[in-house]
């Protein structure tokens, strides 16, 4: 018992000092404020669980007994009622109309609402809680969520519709009561960048299958949306200065489908779609690699001027632009400036990843200018870990897949890292042999796999000060439908999002796989074709 005891006071003195030196401004964003150091960290237990079966793990919770009820009269009461507000309390309102039946009105109002409302606030937000940040008090009477920032209100109100019994997700109108726990949270996450990939250029997914993957992933608090906009098999977004990369580049995909591309106007339907959800959209042109799309579509960016075939199969690392040309440097500077004018995010994509086919002098050329010609339209450079080869350019961020020592180059260099390592990351590995997608170059990733790592201590001799958080790819050679898209994504998922999210301290597989289970009921309301494992207790 004496013993039982003692363990839990190292434990919570453990707990305290790993928490304070998790805090630090990750980079990715202008420096937000940060949370103190002193903030209590409660490990996730599970009676907490048992309570709210949240995913992401708050920074802090505490229930307080008790419930609230939402009633038919309920109303949504935001303070300042601006439109942003507004819009905020109104996508609250939407989600919850269809199983409850209620048209629940956004109010303004000054000051805490009547009981029995949802009262969302920025008014006296506490700027420690960052950008993100929320606090969500719920007594018998009122549900109170206050941010410093609108951002925050967001990610508090998936907080509230977790909290919520699962079938209110459902689209049809459902039995209810619609309680939820009297608590009170404190939350704010680990890292600035908590994102999702989906590759369009294998097999394209159009803008109303993207939609829903980026409010499904909203529902996790997850915050980059990258698009994989163009690959060996296809060119997916349409370029005005060259027409032929859409038209012909994208008219087929892996195996010989149809292909497809997204208009200039769907894209932006995506970002502004993204962006009420307080998700960026990263898009991402891969070069001088994996370009068979764009080289079958234009000769004159093929050194010998001759166009390729189109691509259907799946080997990577026989495509390159060609380096010595002037004309490549035009195509990727009108490549880059049409999609940095539709995309407001400070970043842009430009892949750089398994170019075997370009000569290691040519690729650090090239590396070099595409990125010159990216900052000169006013975005930040992301590659592939692989441009740690070229010289990066100030605040470029590398995305770590495969390789550790090329990764800690970039870090050498000045640039920070998102975590995306294959072997824990990568949404396209099979969850085990049985699996029917999916490949296995880079191994296995059952739900556990998946779960159970930390950033900061993948790549050896990469400190927590160096990443900018934690993104989950899904590669699509072997995915074709939305039900696949589904599958491979969740219930791995919620796990990456938590992961970047929750602090690392008491983050354990036995607890989460609980409170996973308890998502089941809340994938299938919101029609999610998710994996099944046997690993998780499913409720
Ligand atoms: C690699 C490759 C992609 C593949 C993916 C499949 C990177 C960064 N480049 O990851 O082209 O689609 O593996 O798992």
């Amino acid at each position: 018992m004496r013993t039982t005891r003692l363990f839990v006071i190292v434990g919570m003195c453990l707990a305290l000092l790993a928490f304070g030196a998790m805090i630090k401004d990750t980079g990715a964003q202008p420096p937000a404020l940060r949370p103190p150091t002193n903030t209590p960290i409660p490990s996730p237990t599970a009676s907490q669980g048992a309570t709210t079966n949240l995913i992401p793990m708050p920074v802090s919770l505490q229930s307080t007994g008790g419930s609230f009820t939402l009633a038919s009269s309920a109303g949504i009461y935001v303070e300042p009622a601006s439109a942003e507000l507004t819009a905020i309390g109104q996508y609250l309102a939407d989600k919850l109309k269809p199983s409850t039946g209620f048209a629940i009105p956004v109010l303004a109002t000054t000051g805490a609402p009547a009981n029995g409302n949802l009262y969302l606030t920025t008014a006296g937000g506490d700027s420690t809680l960052g950008t993100e940040g929320y606090s969500l008090t719920i007594t018998s009477t009122l549900v109170t969520l206050r941010a410093y920032q609108p951002t925050g209100l967001f990610r508090g109100l998936q907080t509230i519709r977790q909290l919520l019994p699962a079938a209110i997700e459902n689209s049809t109108v459902q039995a209810g009561p619609w309680t939820m726990p009297a608590v009170t949270i404190r939350d704010y996450p680990r890292f600035a960048w908590r994102g999702y990939m989906l590759d369009v250029a294998r097999h394209f997914f159009s803008a109303v299958e993207v939609k829903r993957a980026i409010d499904l992933m909203a529902y996790y608090k997850l915050n980059r949306f990258h698009l994989h906009l163009s690959d060996d098999q296809g060119w997916r977004l349409v370029i005005n200065s060259w027409p032929n990369l859409a038209i012909y580049g994208g008219s087929t995909a892996v195996g010989g489908g149809p292909g497809g591309y997204f208009t200039q106007a769907d894209y932006t339907d995506i970002v502004n779609y993204a962006a009420a959800r307080y998700i960026t959209v990263i898009p991402e042109i891969d070069m001088p690699g994996h370009t068979n799309a764009a080289l079958a579509s234009y000769a004159e960016l093929n050194c010998n001027g001759v166009a390729p075939a189109l691509y259907t199969g799946t080997n990577v690392g026989f495509s390159s632009l060609c380096v010595s040309k002037a004309i490549t440097y035009t195509f990727v500077d009108n490549v880059v400036n049409e999609i940095a004018a539709l995309t407001p995010g400070a970043y842009f994509h430009m892949g750089g990843d398994e170019s075997s086919a370009t000569t290691s002098s040519d690729y650090i050329s090239f590396v070099n200018q595409a990125q010159g010609i990216i900052n000169s339209h006013n975005k930040l450079v992301i590659g592939w870990e692989d441009i740690s080869a070229s010289t990066l350019t100030a605040n470029s961020l590398i995305q770590h897949w495969n390789n550790g020592t090329t990764t800690l180059n970039g870090v050498q260099q000045g640039a920070k890292v998102i975590m995306s390592p294959a072997s824990k990351a990568y949404l396209d590995m099979k969850y085990s042999r049985q699996t029917k997608l999916g490949q296995t170059w880079a191994g296995l990733i059952s739900i556990q796999t998946g779960y159970s790592w930390d950033p900061e201590t993948q790549v050896s001799g990469l400190s927590e000060s160096s990443i900018v958080g934690v993104e989950a790819p899904l590669w699509t050679e072997t995915i074709v439908t939305r039900a696949d898209i589904d599958y491979m994504t969740y219930p791995r998922l919620p796990g990456y999002a938590e992961i970047g999210w929750s602090p690392a301290t008491g983050r354990n597989w036995t607890e989460y796989k609980v409170r996973l289970g308890a998502h089941g009921p809340r994938l299938t309301a919101l029609g999610v074709n998710f994996f099944r494992s046997s690993e998780v207790p499913w409720q």
